[in-house]
């Protein structure tokens, strides 16, 4: 596929080189972000520029951002929203400068994607990460006793000491936002920040709340196609899109995930695709990630597969969560070997409908 990516870490935390991404066959792309502007601030020229010199020296593309986070004041709407609404619109002007073309953001309350395990071992004695819904405390002044010591109760990828401090603060000022408002406030910063992407070509993916159900009563508003058809509603615009990952909406079992990629990517609403398997063990939505091939989750890759190429797919699109295996042990979900698996097999995949369609 020709935008095949790979999201990378930079060069102080993520322990695969660029070079290692260029020889994986079949990937241009290197799926990025500077992991060191707090969220909230502009992105400096200077350090975009930094970046893109870095990944196409090494004979790669810096086309996808991966995430420009949005300020939490932004989602439960207080005044001080607008300041972060303008550096956002900054941060998509510089981007721009710099030919990025999408923006991968989440608008989940708080906390990123959640799992409870990141570990979990598989019969062939690799592991990934899984969720099991009983591992999860209802009340948030558990989570927040469990962080604070330490206690290793949950694990909440991303999250760095100082800003878990904020969690309490942070789930007390979210108290009354439900869906509606969230979905108000979402509203709010589409209508100031899509104008700003037309102008710069720059086209926002809104990620899938993972899993799609909602947490510790905190509001989801991106769970299946229901609600991507709201969004779409707030500010209709190509520019205002949705990442498909197929992971984390494959985490709910009534989600048809083909469907999903069918109606999105047919209407040009989906310029960038995460590919994932996951596997339910059991009928509670309980589950664990896996390799990639359909025979090895619950997800069926061709279909979705197909379904991207029915609809001429051409944006971009990475694999996503791997295992680990032989013996690496490296940003949870994020390994070199099981990825650069699940980019052959894509690929392959890609190819038989390919050529199948040319003999058609
Ligand atoms: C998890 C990722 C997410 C994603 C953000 C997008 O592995 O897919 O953290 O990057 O939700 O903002």
């Amino acid at each position: 596929m020709k935008n095949m990516g790979f999201r990378w870490y930079g060069p102080k935390d993520d322990p695969i080189t660029l070079q290692n991404i260029r020889q994986i066959p079949g990937t241009t792309q290197v799926v990025g972000a500077l992991f060191d502007v707090p969220v909230g601030e502009v992105w400096p020229k200077e350090k975009i520029a930094e970046l893109k010199k870095e990944v196409e020296d090494a004979g790669l593309k810096l086309e996808v951002i991966e995430s420009v986070n949005i300020h939490d004041d932004i989602k439960i709407g207080l005044p001080s929203r607008d300041q972060y609404i303008e550096n956002y619109k900054q941060t998509i002007r510089n981007l721009a400068e710099y030919g990025i073309k999408v923006i991968c953001y989440n608008f989940m309350p708080i906390f990123d994607w959640l799992r409870t395990d990141l570990h979990y071992v598989l019969e062939d004695g690799s592991n990934d990460m899984a969720f099991e819904a009983d591992k999860l405390a209802d009340d948030p002044q558990e989570i927040i006793d469990s962080t604070r010591n330490g206690s290793n109760g949950y694990t909440l990828p991303g999250w760095e000491p100082e800003r878990l401090a904020t969690i309490e603060r942070l789930f007390h000022a979210y108290k009354d936002v439900d869906e509606a408002k969230l979905r108000e406030n979402m509203k709010y910063f589409l209508d100031a920040i899509i104008p700003t992407c037309e102008e710069c070509d720059v086209r926002m993916a809104m990620h899938p709340d993972d899993p799609p159900r909602p947490l510790f009563g905190l509001p989801r508003i991106y769970k299946n196609a229901e609600d991507m058809r709201a969004i779409e509603a707030m500010h209709e615009s190509k520019y205002n899109g949705f990442t498909i990952c197929t992971g984390s909406l494959g985490e709910n079992p009534k989600n048809d995930v083909p469907a999903i990629i069918r109606e999105f990517v047919g209407k040009d609403r989906a310029p960038f695709i995460h590919a994932r398997n996951i596997k339910f063990m059991n009928d509670k939505g309980d589950f664990h990630e896996s390799a990639h091939l359909s025979e090895c989750g619950s997800l069926d890759m061709y279909e979705i597969m197909k379904a991207l190429h029915d609809t001429n797919f051409d944006g971009y699109i990475r694999p996503d969560h791997g295992r680990n295996i032989w013996g690496e042990d490296g940003v949870p979900g994020y390994g070199l070997y099981d990825r650069a698996l699940g980019i052959a097999y894509l690929n392959g995949l890609w190819e038989a409908l390919e050529k199948m369609n040319i003999n058609d």
